[in-house]
């Protein structure tokens, strides 16, 4: 009899698997040539947090059968912008690492990432790190940032890795969960996980003093199981999430701010740009909608007609 065995995806490097299996171990895999075929949109046909059926063929561990996914996060891969790129699957939340400090996180990166967020259904909190660094022009900037996303019902948090401040209040979050951490390169988001369980000795690398931008320090998503119980994905700096799979009308019924507008718009196909009579726009004008978020919206918009022309063949 073969020794079939389930388990988790925890490391994907592309060419061979991490599997930790529910005996505990963790397993070297390969993966069966059939599935690179079926799923040929997505860069990687298995991500982490894939749950799997591995089976052990001549001495090697092998990937046999992949688990229907509850949810996922994607972004277009930053090689082929038409190919999509599975970040991390089966996830109870995200942590969106940012920082008003260096390197400092536009809220256009943050918008795209929550919209992609939304789309899976998947809840994210967001992490305003390196407190301790602030200048008071930093000061001012956050409370304005993080007003935008508390006012819209996303909780925020309020870190520094160095000091421990709020560590305490991410540590509660992240309990008994799934969790997947992203943000750009340098944000911390290694350092916190390390604050938080020092066994887990994650390599961390200072920003560039000449550019202000990280150095790309984890190089591979990884799921790791925490001394306080959850997992938790740490992940690769990434610069932008380019969007993709969604269609134009569906991008503002992930603004969660928009969505109670959208049905009051006169058209029913508004875009929420110049159309006479939206209502969206109109909850904008009258400040109900953050100037920042629906500029972000516009420029969402118009980087996807830019980008995916055959939309409007
Ligand atoms: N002052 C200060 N520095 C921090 C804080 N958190 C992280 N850093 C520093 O920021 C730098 C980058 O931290 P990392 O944890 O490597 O960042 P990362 O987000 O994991 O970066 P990638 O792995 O490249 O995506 C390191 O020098 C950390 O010491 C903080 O709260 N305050
Ligand atoms: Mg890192
Ligand atoms: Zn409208």
């Amino acid at each position: 009899m073969s020794p079939i065995m389930t388990g988790t995806v925890v490391k994907s490097t592309g060419s061979w698997y991490e599997v930790h299996t529910e005996g505990g171990e963790t397993l070297s895999c390969r993966l069966k040539g059939i599935f690179r075929l079926e799923e040929s949109k997505d860069t990687n046909p298995v991500t982490v947090g894939d749950r799997v059926t591995i089976d052990n063929e001549d001495g090697d561990w092998m990937i046999v059968e992949i688990a229907e996914r509850t949810n996922y996060i994607v972004r277009s891969s930053p090689k082929h912008k038409h190919a999509r790129q599975i970040i991390a699957s089966n996830l109870d939340q995200c942590l969106l690492i940012v920082t008003m400090a260096s390197p400092r996180t536009s809220t256009g990166f943050i918008d795209r990432f929550l919209l992609t967020a939304e789309a899976y259904h998947i809840p994210t909190h967001i992490v305003f790190n390196k407190q301790d660094i602030l200048d008071p022009k930093g000061i001012k900037k956050q409370e304005y940032v993080s007003g935008i996303y508390k006012n819209i019902g996303y909780p925020v948090y309020f870190t520094s890795t160095h000091t421990g401040e709020g560590t305490d209040q991410v540590m509660e979050l992240l309990k008994d969960k799934t969790t997947l951490i992203v943000g750009h390169s340098g944000v911390g988001k290694s350092s916190l996980l390390n604050k938080l369980d020092p066994a887990l000795n994650l390599r961390t690398l200072a920003v560039s003093k000449m550019t202000g931008k990280g150095m790309h320090t984890t190089t591979f998503a990884e799921m790791h199981y925490t001394s306080f119980g959850g997992r938790i994905i740490d992940t690769p700096g990434v610069r932008e999430f380019g969007l993709m799979a969604f269609l134009p009308e569906e991008i503002s019924h992930y603004y969660v701010e928009m969505r109670k507008y959208i049905p009051l718009c006169k058209f029913n196909n508004c875009m929420h740009d110049n159309e006479p009579g939206c209502a969206v726009k109109q909850a904008y004008l009258d400040d109900k909608i953050s100037e920042e978020r629906y500029i972000n919206y516009l420029t969402i918009m118009a980087d996807y007609k830019a980008n995916y022309k055959h939309w409007e063949e």
